[in-house]
């Protein structure tokens, strides 16, 4: 059954709305952040909390669309990281990635790693998605890999975790810390959705290096950003307070919407 889904301008305009009437009523339940500050960073981090509010509210547990075969018109568009150059993904890379191993922690009863013959062995799911990047091209792909609701029901998570962070084999630059690893994150309703899932396929191939082998994720409600490659880790946190410079993401960090559902 389809629920009829409001389009982005919708959203934003009843973003708005809410965001008014999050600061006459300083409603505390849309108020994520939980701090009274008004800087305008604080006005804009709320305005993206009501998004995400008004969007699960109004899709839920929603699927992204899914298209025939017939749709698939081109290879998916190698974009961001293409090749990562860090010794150890290099050292995964010359192995044919026999050697890797994903390892799931953080807020989680029995923390676990998975080699990737183990991850093909699990349940898959093959989807057939759009992904939209925000410099505006679309690829449409067919991607197979292990739902990540799967590993999570086996780690099982404590109750105190609120997000899934993801952190990644690659580095885009490097600032005066070291190098910036490319990382992503989302809440447990989109890492619990059912086309969520840790691809190691893409068009009926393996997952190449270019579009993140051995593992990248798909979430299918969000942008490109959000769509990490060359996962190394996978943590189970309450806050990514501390982790890069506490915004969600790589590109969250340097000013993109933590929340980008489509
Ligand atoms: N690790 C990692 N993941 C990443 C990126 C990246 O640079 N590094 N780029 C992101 C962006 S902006 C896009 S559009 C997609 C591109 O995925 P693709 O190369 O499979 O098309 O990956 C996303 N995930
Ligand atoms: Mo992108």
């Amino acid at each position: 059954m389809n629920k009829p889904i409001l389009t982005r301008r919708q959203l934003i305009r009843l973003g708005a709305l809410g965001a008014s009437s999050v600061v006459l009523s300083g409603c505390d339940a849309f108020d994520l952040l939980g701090n009274r500050s008004s800087s305008v960073r604080d006005i804009v981090a709320k305005a993206n909390d009501v998004t995400y509010y008004v969007q699960r509210f109004l899709i839920g547990d929603a699927l992204a669309r899914e298209y025939p075969e017939s749709e698939i018109r081109q290879p998916q568009k190698p974009n961001g990281s293409t090749n990562p150059q860090t010794p150890e993904y290099l050292a995964l890379k010359a192995a044919d990635f026999s050697d890797y191993r994903l390892s799931v922690s953080g807020l989680v009863e029995t923390p676990k790693s998975y080699s990737l013959s183990e991850l093909r062995n699990m349940p898959s799911r093959t989807q057939i998605t759009r992904h939209d990047c925000v410099e505006g091209w679309s690829c449409i792909a067919k991607w197979t890999g292990t739902p990540l609701s799967v590993v999570l029901d086996e780690v099982k998570l404590r109750p105190s975790a609120r997000y899934i962070v993801f952190h990644c084999y690659d580095s885009l630059g490097s600032g005066r810390a070291g190098p910036a690893f490319y990382y992503e994150s989302c809440d447990l309703a989109d890492a619990r959705h059912p086309q969520t899932i840790l691809a190691y396929g893409l068009n009926d191939q393996v997952l190449p290096v270019s579009n993140g082998a051995p593992i990248r994720v798909r979430i299918e409600r969000q942008l490109g950003y959000k769509q990490p490659k060359y996962i190394r880790a996978i943590e189970a946190v309450s806050t990514f307070e501390d982790i890069g410079r506490g915004r969600g993401g790589y590109w969250e960090d340097r000013g993109y919407e933590w929340y980008a559902g489509i």
